[in-house]
């Protein structure tokens, strides 16, 4: 905390300044000894040179179950950067984990595989640099019939991988580029009910 002290006689007064910096646009509470005011932060400060701006998905954007999820961003400042970037998933009510691979992708955007998202609700995506400042967005995976329960779809797409004319990438699930007999598991598990 900053602290100043001043000894003022009766009837005297003078001006303190205090700076401060804040890194949210918000209204600031402020108390000097029994004294209180608030002051508004309209504007942040610009950023430090290394943070991370998410591109997609947006705040908000709404998925099927087991749908990748592209994940882009930007990289503020410099391009230059040692490690690359870890992607970070927190699932419904869960904290975040790290869930790239390999944990620092040395590219500016990720596919997070579809059996990631296997629960509705709201799950949270954070790009991590190896240097700086993370960005992060939430996304709301919504309930019911996922557009891609149609087995004569997947029975075109089964046994292919990727570079295949028939490799169709929402029914690899697990995104290991090949499209077999655990996508089918999965693909029985998710869209069973509703065929
Ligand atoms: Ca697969």
């Amino acid at each position: 905390m900053a602290q100043k002290s001043v000894t003022l006689n009766p009837g005297e007064s003078t001006e303190v300044a205090f700076e401060v910096t804040p890194m949210v646009a918000k209204t600031y509470q402020v108390s000097v000894d029994g004294l209180y005011g608030s002051f508004v932060a309209t504007t942040v400060p610009t950023p430090p040179e290394y943070y991370v701006v998410m591109i997609s998905p947006v705040e908000g954007d709404e998925y099927d179950p087991y749908t990748p999820v592209l994940v882009r961003w930007t990289y503020g400042g410099t391009l230059e950067y040692s490690e690359g970037f870890r992607v970070d998933l927190a699932k419904p009510g869960e904290s975040y984990k790290a869930i790239s691979s390999p944990m620092w992708v040395p590219a500016f955007q990720y596919t997070i595989p579809g059996s990631y998202f296997d629960t509705p609700g709201i799950y949270k995506i954070r790009v991590v640099p190896g240097i700086g400042w993370s960005d992060e967005v939430s996304i709301t995976v919504v309930g019911g019939a996922p557009p891609y329960c149609n087995w004569a779809a997947f029975n075109i797409a089964y046994g292919s991988k990727v570079g295949d004319p028939n490799y169709n990438p929402i029914f690899d699930f697990n995104g290991d580029g090949k499209i077999d007999f655990d996508d089918f598991v999965t693909f029985g598990d998710v869209c069973g009910e509703y065929l």
